[in-house]
This record gives structure tokens, C-alpha cells and sequence, in this order.
């Protein structure tokens, strides 16, 4: 691996990574894939972008590019700095990451429904030279930035950053990067609460892209894609921005929070023929649709990731609108979907199978391969893995052991070869396929003055999807009534992201514990 200090800015080439699969140039900038290819392939009048605010084609999608990436120039960032991105899904998303991404700056993609707090931590940990938010996370994104040590050395919301556009040449030399230089980062949460900045090089969204996007998910130019995650969760990254962008389709985009009635009402006034949600979402618009029939005639394929989909959804789902969801495991750290039910080939209930181009086995704790129906943990060898987690170098060794990924998800794979969820080897949670950490959540529960012990672990809800439960040990028992109950749930709501409260509580006199002290949460859990 080389290394390369220049100023402020490191550039890591790592020429260890095997250079299987798909082959790329010495110098590669993926905007030029992404972006400009599609006016050399006399796509420039084809709707790249469509939203309540109209369309955006490939020629101005292209334009605005470059346009922002001279204004991030202009603010003096450099080739390998990062920039923290805080903005909702709209075309200026696309402006500044693509814009960004052809100067040869990082972008450093963050969730846009968190805290002051959680904010400075990722400004912190990533040292970030700029900060871009949208206008209306601007006090709590700013907030961040005037705390954190060091500061960036500058903030704006997009607004500002569209203002200095207009004035901006509409064409921008792509910074000559290679294709295993940095290109952007995701963050993924660990159980401690700490995010791990998962970073990406410019080569791993066109392997994702080719094997999935194109090889599973079949998007074509003439679709149009609509993915109700968000593009800083990398599913809707996938789904919203790279596999439409790629295959020179339509994505449609809506900033609002994604809910059974927002997707409805996308699915129904703009006619996506691809469809991306979560499990929890298809849950959610099954309900409705069992009350009101709903027109999604348009949608030829359904895809859903980032927490099990259960058999009994996809049948639900199958039954009332003739769709075959196909589900499929991916992570932020592949960048993508890697093991996969395809058109042709669905096991309900099951993952699929590996996505052609990427190598999968399960191993048992001394890292031997096991045969069928044996359940180990997944590993995932893939060209598209993330290079490293940022300035960690412990967790970058337990989990990215040379080409192989280490997903903590345990699996079997069945008499026929389908692969099995089988839950995690830690105690995460996924809650509508985002993270909760238990310990997080737990440590919130315990700043209330009622409580002396908490252990919170995932219970399923009617639909078999998992959501938090608290087991509380309190410091007097005559407060176990369901006002505390409330309490809690505020208590948590106040401080928590949104998805993270627990919905049931349960009053207990203790909690498993090992010898050492520690907490059995595995023990809490119900039999799932
Ligand atoms: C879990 C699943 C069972 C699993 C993601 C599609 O979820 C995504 O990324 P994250 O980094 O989380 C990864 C973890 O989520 N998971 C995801 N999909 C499934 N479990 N069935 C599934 N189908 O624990 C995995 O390790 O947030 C999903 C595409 C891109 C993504 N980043």
C-alpha cells in the first residue's frame, strides 16, 4: 500500500487490492462515467432527474457538475480533502457529489435525520474541509460546526452553493484520480455507538453497479427508477442515484421522509417501473393496500434490502399486486447487494443467491468453510469492498481480512443453495432497515432517574419486522406504570433518532448477566 502526504490530505493508493474482474485505466474519475459518458452517448436530452420541480436532464445534469465543482474549488478544497454532505434528496445532491467527486474531493455522505451532537462526531472524525447541508438543517448542521474541534473551514447550505453556480464555467477537467483512489465515504454504525467512516475509491461504484444494478436488478435506459430509501442510506445511494445514473435511466427523487403514503403518492404520479424500499415499507403499504386498492401498475421490478424480508411479506405482496419482490442482502461496505433472489429464480423467505462476480462463504468462529445448512458467519469478497474504515485501523483488520469482508451477519445456505438469514453475530439492530445500537439506547435509558438497569434488544412486531424492546430494572418498583412507560418512550424520543425508541417495555426484578457482569442481551431475545 502507498501513501501519499500532501498537505492537509492523504491520497492512499492501496495496489494490494486484487485487480480481478472488471479492468480500469491507470487514471480513472468515476464522474466521467457517471456523468459525461451519457452526453458522448447522445443521451444529453433524456430525463436524468425528475421531481416535483420538473425534470433534469443528462446536458444540464452534466453542466451543474461542473458548475459545482469549480464553486468547490473556488472554496479551496482539494483533491483528497473531504466534504460532509447533509442533503436531502434533490438534484443539488447530485450537483455537489458528482461536482466533488470530478474535482478529486471527497465526499462524506451523512444521514440527514440526526442530531447536533451525532453531527460533530462526524465533522470531527472525518476532519472534513467543508460542510454542505440543505437549507433547513442548516441550524442544526452549523450548530455542529461552530462545536467541533477542529472546525471546518467553512460551512454552507446548498442554496449558497447553487447562488455561486450560476456564475460558474458549465465544463471542469476531471481531476486525473486512479481508479483505487478515495472517492466517498458512508458511515456505518458500530454497537459502541462510534460510526465507522466506510470509504469507497472510485472504482467500486462501476463494479457495483455492473454486478447488480445492471447484472441483477437489470435497470435499463429506459426505466424509470424509483427508490423510497434516501441517497445517504448506500441502498438508496444504489437505488435512487448510482444504478439509474448508470444505466442512463430516470430516477424520480422526493426530499420528504419516506412513508407508505409518500411512496403511494411518488408510484402514482410519476410511473417508476423499478422500485426500491425496505421491508418495513412494503409492510406499511400492505396494510394500505389491503384498505384501498392502489395502482402499481407501472412497476416492473421490486427490489428490497437492508433487513430481512419476510415470506410471508413477499406473498402478501405478490398476492395483491402481482409483484415479485426480490430481496437481497447488501451493506455499506460492499456498497451494495451482494447475495441475491433474482427474476428468474426466488426462494421467499431466503436471500438468494450470490450476485454473479462476487464470491461468498460461511465460516465458523476458526474461519473454516462450512457445507449446507450450517450456520456461520458471511463473508463477502467483492471488488466494489470498501478499502478501509477511516482511522480505525482495528476494525478495518476484524473486518476486512485481506480481499474478504466480514459481515457479522450469520447464514446458511439451504439444500438448493439459496442462502439464509439467520440474524447477527453482535447484538445490532436493524429497525426499517437502519441501525440501533443497543448499548446506545440503553445508555439513554439509564440518564432517566427512575432506572437502575436496561438491556434492549430486537423483538418482531405483527408483521415480523424487528423493532427495539427495553427490559428495565427500576430503582423503585412502585414505578412500574404505564405514565413511567411514557416517560421512557419521551425520554428517548427527545434525544434518540427517531427510529430508535423502544416500543414495548418490559419491568423486570434483573437482567442476565455473565460472571464478569456483563449483559446476556441473547437471552432477552424471543426465539426469532
Ligand atoms: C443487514 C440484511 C437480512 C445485514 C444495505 C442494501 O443494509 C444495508 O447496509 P447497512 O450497512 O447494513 C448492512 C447489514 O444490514 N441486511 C441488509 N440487507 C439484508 N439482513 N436480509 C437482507 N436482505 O445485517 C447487513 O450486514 O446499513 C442494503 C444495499 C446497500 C446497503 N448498504
Amino acid at each position: 500500500m502507498g501513501t501519499t502526504e500532501a498537505g492537509d490530505h492523504t491520497v492512499i493508493f492501496d495496489h494490494a487490492r486484487e485487480p480481478v474482474g472488471i479492468d480500469f485505466p491507470d487514471i480513472f474519475n468515476v464522474a466521467v462515467a457517471f456523468i459525461d459518458r451519457h452526453l458522448a452517448e447522445a443521451r444529453a436530452d433524456r430525463c436524468a432527474i425528475r421531481s416535483v420541480a420538473g425534470d433534469i436532464s443528462y446536458r444540464v445534469l452534466a453542466e451543474n457538475v461542473a458548475c459545482a465543482a469549480h464553486v468547490l474549488t473556488a472554496r479551496g478544497l482539494c483533491r483528497g480533502e473531504r466534504l460532509v454532505m447533509v442533503v436531502k434528496d434533490c438534484p443539488e445532491f447530485f450537483y455537489i457529489f458528482w461536482g466533488a467527486v470530478k474535482a478529486g474531493i471527497v465526499p462524506v455522505v451523512l444521514n440527514t435525520l440526526l442530531r447536533a451532537q451525532d453531527y460533530r462526531y462526524y465533522i470531527e472524525d472525518c476532519g472534513c474541509a467543508g460542510v454542505v447541508c440543505s437549507p433547513d438543517l442548516a441550524d442544526t448542521v452549523f450548530a455542529a460546526c461552530a462545536t467541533a474541534a477542529p472546525p471546518p473551514r467553512w460551512q454552507a447550505s446548498t442554496t449558497e452553493i447553487v447562488a455561486a453556480m450560476a456564475g460558474a464555467p458549465a465544463a471542469f477537467a476531471p481531476a486525473p484520480t486512479g481508479p483505487l483512489e478515495d472517492c466517498f465515504w458512508l458511515y456505518s454504525s458500530g454497537s459502541t455507538g462510534k460510526a465507522k467512516g466506510v470509504v469507497h475509491v472510485h472504482r467500486d461504484m462501476v463494479v457495483i453497479c455492473q454486478r447488480y444494478g445492471i447484472g441483477v436488478a437489470g435497470i435499463r435506459e429506459d426505466d424509470i427508477v424509483f427508490c423510497a430509501g434516501k441517497l445517504f442510506f448506500s441502498f438508496g445511494f444504489g437505488g435512487g442515484m448510482i444504478f439509474p445514473l448508470w444505466a442512463g435511466a430516470t430516477t424520480i427523487l422526493c426530499d420528504e421522509k419516506s412513508s407508505a403514503q409518500m411512496a403511494f403518492a411518488m408510484i402514482e404520479r410519476f410511473h417508476p417501473t423499478v422500485y426500491f424500499a425496505v421491508p418495513t415499507l412494503y409492510a406499511q403499504q400492505l396494510h394500505e393496500i389491503e384498505q384501498h386498492p392502489r395502482d402499481l401498475g407501472s412497476i416492473r421490478r421490486a427490489l428490497s434490502a437492508g433487513e430481512a424480508l419476510p415470506a410471508a411479506i413477499f406473498q402478501k405482496w405478490k398476492d395483491l399486486t402481482g409483484i415479485a419482490i426480490l430481496d437481497g442482502i447488501g451493506s455499506t461496505e460492499v456498497l451494495h447487494i451482494f447475495v441475491s433472489n433474482r427474476p428468474d429464480d426466488i426462494r421467499p423467505g431466503s436471500s438468494g443467491r450470490p450476485v454473479p462476480g462476487f464470491e461468498v462463504k460461511i465460516v465458523d468462529e476458526d474461519d473454516r468453510e462450512l457445507g449446507a445448512n450450517e450456520i456461520g458467519v458471511l463473508m463477502v469478497k467483492a471488488q466494489s469492498n470498501a478499502r478501509c474504515y477511516w482511522n480505525n485501523p482495528e476494525k478495518t483488520a476484524t473486518t476486512m481480512r485481506g480481499a474478504w469482508l466480514y459481515t457479522g451477519d450469520m447464514y446458511y445456505v439451504d439444500d438448493d443453495g439459496y442462502y439464509v438469514n439467520a440474524g447477527r453475530c453482535d447484538d445490532m439492530i436493524k429497525v426499517g432497515a437502519m441501525w440501533c445500537s443497543p448499548i446506545e439506547i440503553e445508555g439513554r435509558l439509564l440518564e432517566h432517574p427512575k432506572l437502575r438497569e436496561a438491556a434492549v434488544v430486537g423483538r418482531r412486531d405483527d408483521d415480523g419486522m424487528i423493532k427495539p424492546a427495553a427490559h428495565i430494572v427500576l430503582k423503585n418498583p412502585d414505578d412500574a406504570t404505564e405514565a413511567t412507560i411514557e416517560e421512557l418512550k419521551q425520554h428517548c424520543k427527545t434525544s434518540l433518532a427517531g427510529y430508535k425508541y423502544p416500543r414495548w417495555f418490559h419491568f423486570v426484578e434483573q437482567l442476565p448477566k455473565t460472571a464478569t457482569g456483563k449483559i446476556q442481551r441473547f437471552r432477552l431475545r424471543e426465539g426469532d
